[in-house]
């Protein structure tokens, strides 16, 4: 398979990207919370997250306007690892990520189940900087990055599909960059929800 998807650009620089200003969120003030359809809603310090099993993954950031960065080295604690404790129920099927500076992001649940989806504190071996999204982000490394929430505070988990900040600006509903899916172009279908689901489709 071709390492660098369709209308893609190789760059050394890896650019920083944030719509609006940064938030600032200290370690000891930052919260992540798992909440709406879950049977357990939890919270996390920084310090419950480091203490959760920690992942060290590599991977290529792609980004709609066209860069990729190759080889971005992560390192944080699994969404999948989360929403085990948290446990969706059943009519779970979509998420909305929730930033502080109230930038959102939407994902299916099964995106979000991928093994290599992290809530990341390090880059590059270094406490994730202000600007990359510390003190921790989200990492969805399999979709274009403006899924990977900088600054990220929770998730909330949805019977719908609800659409994100860029989503609600005409980004495309997904965003997989093997298929080139960055803008939305017609109406969303209105099956995607029932192929997404994690039980593999719903009645009706
Ligand atoms: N909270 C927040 N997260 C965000 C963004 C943003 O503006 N705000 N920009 C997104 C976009 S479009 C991209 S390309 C990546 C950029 O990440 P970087 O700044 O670490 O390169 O973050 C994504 N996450
Ligand atoms: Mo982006």
């Amino acid at each position: 398979m071709e390492r660098i998807p369709p209308g893609q650009i190789v760059t050394e620089r890896f650019p920083i990207l944030t719509y609006g200003e940064e938030p600032r969120v200290t370690p000891e003030r930052w919260r992540f919370s798992l909440w709406g359809l879950v049977e357990t809603p939890l919270t996390l310090t920084y310090p419950d997250l480091l203490a959760l099993p920690q992942v060290e993954l590599t991977r290529d950031f792609h980004c709609v306007t066209r860069w990729s960065r190759l080889d971005v080295a992560w390192k944080g604690v699994r969404v999948r690892d989360l929403l085990e404790r948290a446990r969706p129920k059943p009519e779970a099927v979509a998420a909305l990520v929730h930033s502080y500076g109230g930038y959102t992001t939407n994902l299916f649940l099964e995106d979000l189940l991928r093994e290599d989806v992290l809530l990341a504190h390090t880059l590059f071996d270094k406490p994730l900087p202000l600007e990359r999204g510390g003190p921790v982000r989200l990492v969805v490394p399999h979709l274009y990055a403006w899924k990977s929430a900088k600054w990220v505070r929770g998730i909330e988990l949805l019977d719908h599909l609800e659409l994100g900040f860029w989503e609600k600006l005409g980004y495309h509903f997904r965003g997989d960059p093997w298929r080139e899916e960055r803008f939305q172009e017609g109406p969303i279908p209105a099956a995607s929800l029932r192929f997404q689901s994690r039980k593999g489709g719903r009645e009706g």
